[in-house]
């Protein structure tokens, strides 16, 4: 990518002091408990708190250290709740787990040095997948109390700059309240994303007479004179729009399925958009539009007959970014409309026709005023071919493939099947995560979460239970490889130890599965992709919960609903058996790197595919 993401999100700069961050459009719609002033005298440990309490956060997650100890001592005093991880980057995946499911800023608290770095994974993800955090940071003593040589005296401010909107670095105790406010504002406004608030530990422990207001809310631009350019080209009923959904519409579900039903355009979303419009719904055509997506999107998005084409895109909340687009496999549509709430996002991956920057919720809700004008009448031979295409879809996913083990689609299928419609899934980064983006139906906002744009391993695990926390009485799974596993498993004992009734299904196949099929294709071997065979159900007897197997499609539904049924948490081993089933992500993704490669480099490449191919003892690890 030629851009830098983090300042792209804007808000760039390190506060020194209190200056913080450009002014970054504020996003409308999530409901957020009004916060009032922070008044009194406390020690700084206790302005944490109250503003955290002020700012509605419902759990902090995180470890402990020798320069945090004033402020946990703290959240129990003030009865903040809190959940203690195993390692920082589950404190930052938990935070990113939570906000996800809520809409709320999710919030880690963290020692300096190792605290900070360990915890660097899940903030970066956050920061390029768009999701709201506010880290608190400890930090070494500053100022009059400076000393050379502390423990963790790393810089903490320069670590978190990369991987965040903005960073608070606080001076003095009477500035704590108003960094932690405006951290929660820059976290939600415009794209959101995380902010970091580093702390030395020192002003923990002083006092101050605090008189902090709320802070300043950053306000929505609209761009009104491109919203109308918009509304011009929607208004030419005898052009058919198509709608690509993103994660910025998330909190406008039903406003984006009542703009589409005005429209009658069929909807496709982003990886992170899926629940923005219930899969079951006439007009949803799934994940995507490319042929790496679900083949619905595919035929209505890119139909052979020319009849049949999509005359105008319409993408509200959405970035087109590579892993959603499946390495900017775009087919063309001649005219393109862009809404986003930042600005830098509009025009940057896909041609633009009209880049409107607006807030995703008040770009619908406005052109909903026009519904007269943009009215079509249901098109019954559209919504018949959705409805085929869609079948056919589900045909083909539901091909049995797996011989020894059970069958990774079928899986998800059968997971659909079980799981209630409010379920939370966490889908880690295995293969399956393409087959669960195209053939897992999302029936609501905030229900399906992906690591999307950093891919980070493992991050599943400790984003459940961050959102199971919050979420007692929700079914909440993941999706794991077991390679993820590997990543983050010892969080299991989390889940354990304060009874969170997450049901974790590892896919074991021993292998990095993903690895595997880029390399097969690429190397005719493979490199580092087999891994430990593990006894699972020691591990979850180690770890506090409960165990069960599944070697076998035909056990599935059964060992699904038993999961479902099991009072606690459960680590299931699914044995699963991926054979060469078709994945259209990496299919596509591979036609389109061959397609991009330099005659010198194709040469190269097919003179080591022939050498390889007459080696009849490929050496695989
Ligand atoms: C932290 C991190 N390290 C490495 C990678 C590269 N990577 C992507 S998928 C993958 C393998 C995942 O293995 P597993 O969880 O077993 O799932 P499977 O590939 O078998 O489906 C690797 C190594 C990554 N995305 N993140
Ligand atoms: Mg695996």
């Amino acid at each position: 990518m030629d851009f830098d993401r983090r300042t792209m999100l804007q808000g760039a700069a390190v506060a020194s002091g209190l200056l913080l961050a450009s002014a970054a459009p504020a996003r409308a719609g999530v409901a957020r408990r009004e916060p009032g002033w922070i008044v009194g005298k406390m020690t700084g440990a206790m302005a944490v708190v109250e503003t955290l309490l002020q700012e509605g956060c419902d759990c902090v997650y995180g470890i402990p250290g020798a320069q945090e100890n004033e402020l946990w001592d703290a959240m129990k005093t003030k009865g903040l709740p809190y959940l203690l991880c195993t390692h920082e980057f589950s404190a930052s995946a938990m935070a990113d787990g939570y906000a996800r499911a809520t809409g709320k800023p999710g919030v880690l608290a963290v020692v300096p040095g190792p605290g900070v770095t360990n915890s660097l994974s899940g903030i970066g993800e956050a920061l390029i997948d768009s999701v709201p955090l506010v880290a608190i940071v400890g930090d070494i003593a500053q100022g009059e109390k400076f000393r050379p040589f502390q423990v963790h005296c790393l810089d903490q401010v320069a670590l978190l700059k990369p991987v965040t909107k903005g960073v608070y670095h606080v001076e003095h105790v009477s500035q704590i309240a108003a960094a932690i406010r405006q951290a929660f504002e820059l976290a939600m406004a415009g794209e959101p994303g995380p902010v970091a608030v580093v702390i030395p530990y020192t002003l923990l422990v002083d006092t101050h007479d605090f008189k902090t207001p709320p802070a300043d809310v950053i306000g929505t631009p609209f761009d009104e004179k491109c919203f109308i350019e918009a509304m011009k080209i929607l208004k030419e009923t005898r052009w058919r729009v198509g709608i690509y959904a993103g994660q910025g519409c998330l909190d406008y579900s039903e406003s984006l399925v009542r703009l589409a039903e005005v429209l009658q355009a069929p909807v496709a979303t982003s990886v992170s958009g899926k629940g923005v419009i219930p899969d079951c719904h006439p007009l949803s055509v799934g994940w995507g539009y490319g042929s790496h997506a679900t083949g619905a999107a595919e035929r209505i998005f890119a139909p052979m007959i020319p009849t049949e084409k999509i005359d105008v895109l319409l993408a509200i909340g959405v970035r087109f970014s590579e892993v959603s687009t499946g390495y900017y496999n775009m087919p063309k549509i001649p005219r393109v409309i862009h809404v986003d709430a930042n600005t830098c996002n509009l025009g940057k991956v896909l041609r633009t026709d009209v880049a409107v920057h607006a807030d995703a919720g008040a770009f619908i809700a406005r052109a909903l005023e026009f519904t007269p004008a943009l009215k079509r009448e249901p098109d019954k031979k559209l919504l018949d071919r959705i409805k085929k295409a869609k079948e056919d879809d589900l045909r083909r996913n539901s091909k049995i493939e797996a011989m020894h083990g059970a069958d990774p689609m079928q899986f998800i299928l059968t997971l659909r099947r079980v799981l209630p419609e409010d379920g939370l899934v966490f889908v880690d980064v295995t293969v399956s995560e393409h087959l669960a983006a195209e053939a897992f139906p999302v029936f609501k906002p905030r229900t399906y979460f992906n690591p999307t744009d950093n891919q980070a391993m493992g991050w599943s695990i400790p984003a459940a239970l961050g959102a199971q926390k919050v979420m007692p009485g929700r079914a909440v799974v993941t999706i794991t490889g077991d390679g993820c596993f590997l990543m983050s498993g010892m969080e299991i004992s989390t889940a354990g130890r304060e009874n969170l009734p997450v049901k974790f299904f590892i896919f074991d196949d021993q292998a990095y599965h993903y690895m595997q099929r880029l390399q097969k294709a690429a190397y005719l071997r493979t490199t580092a992709t087999i891994l430990a065979r593990m006894d699972y159900s020691a591990y979850a007897q180690a770890m506090g919960v409960g165990y069960l197997e599944i070697d076998s499609t035909s056990k599935l539904e059964a060992g699904i609903r038993a999961a479902m049924a099991y009072p606690g948490p459960v680590l299931v081993r699914v044995i699963v058996d991926y054979r060469d089933r078709k994945i259209r992500w990496i299919d596509a993704v591979a036609r389109r790197y061959l397609r991009e490669m330099t005659p010198a480099q194709t040469t190269r490449f097919l003179a080591r595919l022939g050498s390889r191919a007459v080696d009849f003892q490929p050496a695989n690890d």
